[in-house]
């Protein structure tokens, strides 16, 4: 059982130069956990980072919690305390360094952690870093690390108890935990979507979710450095590196700033260092930058900067970062509309594209690596720019942010409160501003951040006016309301504000998503003409898709609809005898009280609502990806009035029913496959207002552009009835009509449900842009049987090339392998009559094997 620090197992970084004659260590402690429950039992082999959840999942005490409605035999793990132990061996070197400490990026929740039988941490926030000076409890040789995880609900109930007054949680699905109406979620710092969320299972988890690191140092630990960035523009960046430092011993010391990417010193000073705490800044001016874009916008140059510190020219410390620099702004000011929301990257203003991002598991430390990068590839393949990482998870891990960096995806960052109102005691508010501390400081060089947002929708929730809001504050009495009043104005107009004043440079704050404006009394409405707006009216309270159209938003910072996950995912799930979406199985995987029916009642609308469960499945996919598409346009016809859209949400935490455009395995659905065109630079939008049929042309592009538009109306069997060609100028950054034909000359004598309006935008034969327009429902279109011709080749290893055509229009064309999660170059579009499409597939299966298993569906099959 003796933890040997081997280098195999460590992460040990004693740094080469030769003037180095000291050194600073990082030791990973990840190896020899156990847990059991506390004092019961047998210790059990543990994963760190890990759950209680995953690590008895993997020592099969508990199946797979997401298969069928395993999730209710499970809800006993949270109302028991837990126990990880483990031992590691210490070397001389580390023993003698003067500076020990053990770090705790992430622990959940409640901990009592003892080192050698001695007690040295309580923790109370599962979004906090624990670090504690250890050099007094550590012994060289075997050491003894044990965590005492405290059942968080019965220290929530304890907290409610002492409270006095349930708080609202609309999300908190405590009856599922055998809660009643107590949810505790509010008084535990804590990952909100744990206790359960309208597309989220209930797994109140427990675990060292994050690295425990054991850091050492001979002289001085540099805890911190920022590159605060007082100004940059193409001409000159000028930058401040501040640095945080504890020393052993006082002195005088030399801090230089280099540049890693041309390995030059920037600047060096002489200072005076005490012993203990240190700040110590040193400026820097960077002629010419290379400025840090978003995709879409430019390259993601990226600086490495190292702080050096040395005593008679031997360094004694160093720290780097990378960053990128930037400036990003949120521009709300007058217009002739009201107020503008947007921001301007770099001084140029931004059209943000994207989508809001949930946690990617209930188990968190699995998600890994490749997790991550699949989340973000997915973002950027869809032609967005910008997530909103949502306040009912967690702050991100660090590798997540590093991916936004390097790929130039925004992020908009809520603070982790969502749709709850919570307590406001001097104890809640000061682990709250620590909270906002440890994640202000740990994110703040990251230029993809681009906006802290306090909380999701709780302005809203709380408040009730004329045309909106949830009322929550109606169901408690006058002091009552003050009470809870006073606290959200404690932590959202006081403590996180201050912290950012204090801990972060040039990225603004925004206290709730949604608001009309800054003040906790501008509540936002579904006609506000400032600030973001959440229009829900499509979905919630039975809008039709067209009223994406009328309810505008200066930045729409979410809107969704759902869909069910693809047939393979739900194999994953469940068995055949619960292939019906209203079987037990399948409704504990559709966490929204009113989902089947919202999706069968718009499904009816515009489908033939299909009796087979494979197709009402697929058929869920392409009313989403068509409600999604009409949104997305929506927004982006109404810049520069509107100048973002962030669709609810790009990703699930398991496998479910929801609004997410890719499943929890990844699968793009229909919507993921839409996005990435209605995201595209440069789009064509096809209208019908009244007897007009308008084409907009909607350009990212900073310059205008001359264009060749090609018009046809076609039939289902490849006949054009008109066509017309003209040369058109697309405006630079806006949306404007390039066309707009009355409605009876265009159809003439044809049928509207049997003929659709396609236009092109091309320049040197190349297809810069098209769209697609139907005259009537889906399920009014005279649609025919197609025969569909396709053929498969191996065009190089693990990439398959299919070639598909018909002869008749395939309305919605879906291609997957049964038995495969299959990711095809484009999915669930329509085929036009007598054109050919070639597609690509990364498959490890050979041409044959896709050739035979291959499943086509499209709207007409049952
Ligand atoms: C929004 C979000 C989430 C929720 C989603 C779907 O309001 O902020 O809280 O999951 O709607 O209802």
């Amino acid at each position: 059982m003796r933890y040997l620090l081997i280098l195999c197992t460590i992460f040990l970084s004693f740094f080469a130069n030769s003037l180095f004659a000291q050194s600073m260590l990082n030791l990973k402690i990840d190896k020899n956990w156990e847990f059991r429950q506390l004092s019961l039992g047998k210790w059990l082999p543990a994963t760190v980072p890990g759950t209680v959840h995953t690590d008895l999942m993997a020592n099969e005490v508990i199946d797979d919690p997401f298969f069928r409605t395993n999730e209710t035999t499970m809800q006993w793990i949270d109302k028991v305390d837990w126990e990880y132990r483990t031992t590691f061996d210490v070397t001389d070197e580390i023993a003698d360094k003067n500076i020990i400490n053990l770090v705790f990026k992430g622990l959940d929740t409640y901990t009592t952690v003892f080192l050698n039988s001695k007690k040295i941490l309580e923790s109370n926030n599962m979004h906090r870093i624990w670090k504690v000076d250890i050099r007094k409890e550590l012994k060289k040789g075997e050491n003894t690390l044990r965590i005492v995880f405290d059942s968080p609900i019965r220290r929530g109930m304890n907290e409610l108890q002492k409270y006095g007054l349930r708080l609202p949680a609309s999300n908190d699905q405590s009856e599922n935990g055998g809660m009643g109406a107590n949810k505790v979620s509010v008084f535990t710092r804590k990952a909100g979507y744990h206790y359960g969320w309208d597309w989220g299972p209930r797994f109140v988890t427990s675990g060292i979710w994050r690295d425990v690191i054991l850091e050492a140092a001979d002289e001085i630990l540099i805890e911190d450095l920022f590159i605060k960035q007082n100004s940059v523009n193409a001409q000159s960046a000028s930058l401040s590196a501040e640095v945080n430092l504890k020393s052993e011993e006082a002195g005088n010391y030399t801090v230089s700033l280099i540049n890693k990417n041309d390995g030059k010193v920037l600047n060096k000073t002489n200072v005076n260092i005490a012993k203990g705490d240190n700040t110590v800044s040193v400026d820097a001016t960077i002629r010419k930058p290379q400025l840090w874009w978003p995709t879409g916008m430019g390259k993601q140059n990226m600086y490495q900067f190292e702080i050096q510190i040395s005593k008679n020219n031997k360094v004694v410390a160093t720290k780097s970062i990378a960053t990128g620099l930037r400036t990003i702004e949120l521009v709300r000011e007058k217009d002739q509309w009201g107020e503008a929301f947007y921001f301007k990257m770099n001084n140029i203003p931004l059209f943000a594209k994207g989508a809001n991002y949930i946690p990617n598991d209930s188990f968190l430390p699995r998600v890994g690596k490749a997790g991550y990068e699949k989340v973000v590839a997915d973002a950027v393949n869809a032609n967005m720019n910008m997530l909103r990482i949502w306040g009912g998870g967690v702050y991100e891990d660090d590798y997540f942010y590093q991916l936004c960096d390097e790929k130039g995806i925004l992020i908009w960052q809520d603070f982790m409160f969502a749709c709850s109102m919570y307590p406001g005691n001097a104890e809640f508010l000061e682990n709250v501003k620590e909270e906002a501390i440890d994640n202000v400081v740990r994110l703040r060089n990251h230029p993809s951040i681009a906006l802290w947002c306090g909380n999701n929708e709780i302005n809203t929730a709380w408040h009730f006016y004329g045309n909106g809001g949830w009322g929550w504050k109606h169901n408690y009495t006058a002091p009552q309301q003050e009470m809870i009043n006073d606290a959200y104005l404690a932590i959202f107009h006081d403590v996180i504000p201050s912290v950012l004043n204090e801990y972060s440079y040039g990225i603004d704050y925004w206290p709730s998503s949604p608001q009309a404006g800054y003040e906790a009394n501008e509540h936002a409405s579904d006609t506000n003409t400032s600030g973001d707006m959440h229009y829900w009216g499509v979905w919630h309270s039975l809008h039709p898709f067209s009223d994406y159209d009328k309810y505008k938003a200066r930045f729409m910072s979410e809107y969704g609809f759902q869909s069910f996950p693809e047939f393979e995912t739900v194999k994953k799930y469940a068995l055949p005898q619960d292939y019906d979406i209203e079987s037990a199985v399948m409704s504990s995987h559709q966490r929204s009280g009113i989902g089947n029916l919202r999706i069968r009642e718009y499904m009816g609308q515009e489908y033939n609502v299909p009796a087979g469960f494979e197709q009402f499945l697929y058929t869920s996919q392409i009313l989403q990806a068509k409600g999604i598409k009409a949104a997305i346009e929506a927004h982006r016809r109404a810049r520069p009035y509107c100048m973002g859209t962030l669709f609810w949400q790009i990703n699930d935490c398991w496998p479910v029913a929801s609004w997410s455009s890719t499943d929890y395995y990844h699968n793009w659905k229909a919507m993921h496959y839409m996005a990435r065109k209605a995201f595209e630079p440069v789009i064509l939008s096809i209208t019908k207002e009244d007897d007009q049929v308008k084409v907009y042309a909607v350009s990212d592009h900073l310059k205008d552009f001359k264009a060749m538009m090609t018009v046809t109306l076609n039939d289902f069997n490849g006949k054009v009835i008109s066509t017309s060609q003209r040369q058109v100028t697309v405006s630079a950054a806006t949306s404007s009509v390039i066309e707009s034909i009355d409605y009876g000359k265009l159809i003439g004598s044809a049928s509207k449900d049997a003929v659709f309006m396609k236009v092109t935008l091309t320049s040197s034969k190349e297809i810069i842009a098209s769209g697609l327009h139907y005259f009537d429902s889906m399920k009014n279109l005279k649609l025919q049987q197609p025969d569909i011709n396709y053929s498969v080749a191996s065009s190089k290893t693990g990439v398959v090339t299919l070639t598909i055509s018909s002869s008749t229009l395939v309305k919605d064309l879906m291609l997957a392998i049964p038995g495969h999660f299959t990711h095809f170059s484009d999915n669930y579009f329509d085929l036009l009559p007598g054109e050919t499409v070639t597609l690509t597939l990364e498959t490890e299966l050979s041409a044959e094997e896709v050739e035979k298993s291959l499943t086509i569906r499209h709207l007409l099959t049952k």
